[in-house]
């Protein structure tokens, strides 16, 4: 192809392995081993590949068509060594930078090229990175209940498995299907190929939430860190209630209180509560956390390496963070796959500026899918030391799940307006 001819020309031959480094395929794959994953495989001309996760909730094919159709044929011949000069080119090359779509075709290449030069080097990506700085990343696991009673007996649940860190979710009376609360299958919310249209009430769930973390501390103590997703549902003044009537029962953080795209919006919140604030996990750029960041209005950023633009910008991001006390606490629900979790363990491994760590369970399909090697032990995630993510897929398997097109729900107020979801 005349692309790829022009571009290795391009990019000028370095003394030592530099052929060996040589790009010569890129391949997206689409798999549903229980939910939808959209994957890269990057191999180099030694025969060295690395992967890297673009899976976009509700929204995959988008990145698989922004993938194949516009990046794929840009790589084929480029040094898979050049993995600044990679991301610069997919960002400002691009000229359209920025937004959920390309930020994760970016995170996936430069993920995979993270995974190529550490299988190159023979060394975990941590080690790039700058080496351990911890043992190992705190995580918070996911308890939900349909009401307090329940909620409380699976904050139970997790912590007789160890977790030091859970996030409570609870029905709300009079509301059908509460964000959070999750089926017999576990927490999966995109759950039709249509969206499911939920009714929501704000009074009603302000009512409710300080009473399930009332509970929670009666029930379990003062020692366990708890977490609350009010999942963008409330304005700023309604989010500065919330977070005031939390205040005694001190949570680790109350994430997504109210839309960010108005970061100025958390002032409000800030003028009236000292509860934590984590905010991020729709953010895809450094841009978008600016003002919330340096203006210290949040204590911690959940903007991870698939929706962040890969290490390369999510490094500049914390970077950026811990020069305003903001500490990382990336996003790790199911739909990030095994391929996210194995890169952010290995940049939380690293961070000096790490807060915390979400992780849910992925089924054991995708875990096969997916073979990984990094270990959940007493309440934290532990990497190991294979070369790269320490994260494989099976493409023999994959092939076995084929795509099959799902979408988040919506939400409604009671009068039928559209609502944050
Ligand atoms: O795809 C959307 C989910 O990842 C999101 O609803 C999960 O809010 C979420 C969280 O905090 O894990
Ligand atoms: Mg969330």
């Amino acid at each position: 192809m005349s692309t790829a001819t022009e571009t290795s020309t391009h990019t000028h031959p370095e003394p030592g392995s530099r052929n060996d480094r040589e790009i010569v395929d890129a391949k997206v794959i689409v798999t549903c081993p229980g939910r939808n994953f959209v994957t890269l495989k990057i191999t180099t001309r030694s025969g060295v590949y690395g992967l890297g996760d673009a899976t976009l909730n509700g929204r995959e094919l988008a990145v698989a068509s922004y993938l194949q159709d516009h990046v794929v044929p840009n790589l084929i011949g480029r040094d898979a060594g050049r993995i600044e000069d990679m991301w610069q080119f997919l960002h400002r090359g691009a000229y359209w930078r920025r937004g959920p779509v390309t930020m994760s075709a970016i995170a996936a290449v430069d993920v995979a090229l993270w995974d190529i030069l550490g299988k190159m080097a023979n060394l975990p990506v941590y080690q790039l990175l700058g080496g351990r700085s911890r043992e190992g990343a705190l995580v918070y696991g996911h308890a939900n209940g349909r009401d307090i009673a329940e909620a409380s007996d699976a904050v139970g649940k997790f912590i007789e498995q160890g977790f030091l860190a859970v996030r409570a979710q609870c029905g709300v009376p009079g509301v059908k299907k509460a964000y959070g609360v999750s089926n017999a299958k576990g927490y999966e919310p995109a759950e039709s190929e249509l969206p499911l249209e939920t009714v929501w009430n704000t009074p009603r769930y302000l009512e409710v939430v300080p009473q399930l973390f009332e509970q929670l501390r009666k029930d379990h103590g003062n020692h366990v860190e708890l977490l609350h997703d009010v999942h963008h549902r409330l304005t700023p003044i309604e989010a500065a209630r919330l977070a005031r009537d939390l205040e005694p029962y001190r949570l680790f953080w109350l994430e997504d209180a109210t839309p960010a795209e108005n970061q100025k919006s958390f002032e409000l919140i800030r003028k009236h509560s000292v509860t934590a604030l984590a905010v991020g996990e729709v953010f895809n750029s450094i841009w978008d956390c600016k003002h919330l960041i340096e203006n210290q209005l949040i204590d911690y950023i959940r903007t991870t390496i698939v929706h962040g633009g890969g290490i390369t910008h999510v490094r500049r991001l914390a970077d950026f963070a811990a020069l305003h006390s903001v500490r990382t606490g990336f996003h790790g629900a199911t739909d990030l796959s095994p391929v996210t979790m194995g890169a952010a363990l290995h940049f939380d491994t690293w961070v000096p500026n790490f807060g915390i760590q979400e992780y849910m369970f992925h089924t054991d399909e995708t875990d096969e899918v997916f073979p990984h090697d990094y270990v959940l032990r007493a309440g934290r995630l532990h990497v190991g030391d294979t070369p790269g993510i320490g994260v494989d897929i099976d493409e023999k398997l994959a092939a076995k799940y084929p795509y099959a097109p799902k979408q988040l729900p919506v939400a409604r107020l009671e009068d039928g307006s559209m609502w944050d979801w």
